[in-house]
């Protein structure tokens, strides 16, 4: 008993050690990855150009990629998800500032965003969905699992720029590497343009580290967990990305990105799941960047179970991870 419970946690250490590159992870996918094309891999799903453009820029839309019918099924159950009339277990669902210091709203209205969707088989059909997996292999192999899942709804804003999202990095919040095979899909459930607050990516940046995120000072305050670059320079080239409903952006976990303000009376919605290869592995020291979001993430934890546990970041994207297809080391004991 005992030598088959230091086995696995030799062969888990093991596992964590050799695999400390995207080349590694890949080889233990099966695939060759190329030092000219580190951000993507040799599948079929993408073009020679789509590949260049994304190790170029850290971001590639697929325009009408998520038919509408699917958006709508999704849109209906968020509503209801909104309305009590269905409980998800381990969903999160938060409240824009401005929302949670005014007087109560009901519904839709009062929810900025419901994230870890996973033990949702309406919503975490978007996941799975074929269409949208086929490219998300491109960046990490034939082995998915998806880590992290939202549903955004923008509200109009307050007055007080409050539904803005600060410029960030996804990166800053996960305890898994390596960064080239972690993967963003993005699809937009409506039209999305600067009007209604549209993602804004600054192209290139994904070729740059980790930097050191907080929250931002804004006047009207921020949303929850909203961390922003600390010094971000608003000179960089940026890129407001326009789309229509169903048209998806694949981005890079350490591409600088944000969105704006939504300046209509409508909600701006948009669904997106991130995705790791199997192979992933969690690090065993997170980045000292990180240990501002680490710690905020465990104490939630600890109020959301009332328990006083030890806990460790991995702990927790153990239990929200979901497989989406082949095989999954990363949350395997
Ligand atoms: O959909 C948005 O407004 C931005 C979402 C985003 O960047 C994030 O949640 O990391």
């Amino acid at each position: 008993m005992m030598a088959d419970r230091l086995k696995t946690v030799f062969g888990h250490l093991h596992h964590q050690s050799s695999c400390t590159t995207a080349e590694n992870v890949s080889a233990q996918a099966g695939i060759s990855s190329q030092p000219s094309l580190k951000y993507t891999l040799d599948m079929p799903k993408l073009s020679l150009e789509q590949r260049k453009f994304y190790e170029e820029n850290g971001f590639l839309v697929i325009r009408k990629l998520v038919a509408p019918s699917k958006l709508n099924s999704y849109r209906k159950r968020f509503e209801e998800i909104c309305k009590r009339n269905v409980k998800v277990p381990g969903l999160i669902i938060m409240r824009d500032v401005a929302i949670k210091d005014s007087e109560f709203v009901a519904g839709e209205k009062a929810i900025t965003k419901i994230q870890d969707f996973q033990g949702d088989d309406v919503l975490f059909e978007y996941c799975a969905l074929p269409e949208v997996v086929d490219y998300v292999e491109s960046f990490v192999g034939p082995d998915v699992v998806a880590m992290h899942t939202m549903l955004i709804n923008k509200p109009p804003d307050s007055g007080k720029m409050t539904s803005r999202h600060p410029m960030h990095q996804d990166l800053h919040y996960f305890p898994f590497r390596p960064a080239e095979r972690i993967v963003c899909s993005w699809t937009a459930m409506q039209k999305i343009n600067r009007e209604n607050g549209c993602l804004v990516v600054v192209p290139g940046s994904h070729k740059g580290h980790l930097l050191t995120h907080e929250y931002p000072k804004w006047e009207g305050g921020v949303n929850k967990m909203y961390h922003g670059i600390q010094d971000y320079d608003p000179s960089q080239d940026r890129v407001h990305l326009d789309m229509e409903e169903g048209d998806t952006v694949f981005f890079h976990p350490l591409l600088i990105h944000g969105s704006g303000t939504n300046r209509t009376t409508g909600f701006r919605k948009s669904i997106s799941c991130h995705y790791a290869s199997g192979h992933c592995y969690y690090v065993d020291e997170l980045d000292p960047e990180q240990k501002i979001i680490a710690d905020e993430v465990l104490e939630l934890a600890k109020k959301r179970t009332g328990k006083d546990v030890d806990l460790k970041l991995e702990d927790i994207w153990r239990l929200k991870s979901r497989l989406v297809k082949g095989k999954d080391v990363l949350n395997a004991w």
